[in-house]
């Protein structure tokens, strides 16, 4: 891993201009990832930009982003990277069409509604793709790629390599870096907790990170709203294979009642374990009419990434997801019957 770190720590001397992503609807360790890198990138005196397909989640409450966050890379005007980082990214397409093109033709792709070109390129230079990750079906990418599935979250490799160039993991850094570790690990409570994890985390809080505070911002921050959708998805919770599956299907109409968004539906599937007995849990979101995103949960004692890869999905051994094309009831039923089948 240093001699990726010191390759890394040798590209970025050269580099001036950085950009950095990662996946859609990104989650506590994507944006985590994201920002930490951006301040690291920054220390290190390169000018950087973060682009989220889908934008920042309104209840990540990071303070002093290093940089604002686009969506789009028509938001990037002249600014050319001369390394683009995706974190946290499986796969180069979960980062959106416009970065999947850039991973593939290390090019920019062109400008919305620009005649394609079959060479794809905004610039003559080939701008260098480094790819961070820590899922296990990471085919690899990047011209240069860190990727290692042991690491409860690929914001745990930002933190090393952070200790790696001698940099406090106080403030701002220290707590992105923070936010991905407690995400992918449900707070050092997932399988995937390692003595790795725990002491980076016992690191940060060293150099100063006030959980207290952390929790106040990014966890107790429900509206009245949240707390009531939660309670009618609880209602709706069934059990099935004998107590072992347990499973909520939320219907997109329970949505437009609530007049809540998909970002209020975070975290739901992993609540699923909760109950006793259980191994699998199922969350499943209508999204249209044969259109439904499935989640999968379980404590690392079975696979359910290879329940989703059935549907063309991804993820980890204990938190996997998949997009079904059938509509909400007969989604749920297929998708039972494959975990059945693996029980
Ligand atoms: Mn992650």
């Amino acid at each position: 891993m240093h001699e990726i770190f010191q390759r890394l720590a040798e590209e970025l001397n050269k580099a001036e201009r950085v950009l950095l992503t990662t996946h859609v609807v990104p989650d506590g360790d994507a944006v985590g990832s994201t920002v930490a890198l951006a301040h690291i990138v920054r220390h290190l005196g390169c000018e950087t930009r973060m682009l989220m397909r889908t934008g920042l989640p309104a209840d990540i409450a990071l303070r002093n982003l290093p940089t604002p966050v686009l969506t789009r890379c028509a938001g990037l005007g002249d600014f050319v990277p001369d390394i683009a980082f995706f974190v946290d990214c499986g796969d180069e397409r979960r980062a959106g069409p416009e970065m999947g093109f850039l991973a593939r033709n290390k090019s920019l792709p062109p400008p919305e509604g620009a005649e394609a070109d079959a060479k794809g390129g905004s610039a003559d230079k080939k701008i260098l793709i480094v790819n961070i990750d820590h899922h296990a079906d990471n085919p690899g990418f990047g011209d240069i790629n860190l990727v290692q599935h042991g690491r409860a979250a690929t914001s745990e490799l930002i933190g090393l390599f952070a200790e790696y160039l001698g940099l406090s993991l106080s403030g701002d850094l220290g707590e992105a870096v923070y936010l991905g570790l407690v995400t992918d690990t449900g707070n050092f409570t997932y399988a995937n907790t390692s003595a790795d994890s725990l002491a980076l985390g016992a690191r940060i809080f060293a150099a100063g990170l006030n959980v207290a505070d952390f929790s106040r911002r990014c966890d107790n921050n429900w509206s009245l709203a949240r707390m009531h959708l939660w309670g009618c998805l609880m209602r709706a919770v069934t059990l099935s294979a004998d107590g072992s599956i347990a499973c909520c299907a939320v219907p997109r109409s329970l949505m437009d009642e609530s007049g809540l968004g998909n970002d209020d539906l975070e975290g739901f599937a992993s609540w699923l374990r909760r109950i006793k007995g259980v191994r699998v849990g199922l969350f499943v979101r209508e999204d249209g009419p044969d259109n439904c995103k499935i989640s999968l949960r379980s404590m690392g004692d079975f696979n359910v990434r290879a329940v989703t890869a059935v549907f063309d999905g991804g993820g980890h051994i204990s938190a996997a997801g998949a997009t079904v094309r059938l509509p909400l009831q007969e989604a749920t039923r297929v998708v039972i019957e494959e975990i059945q089948k693996r029980l």
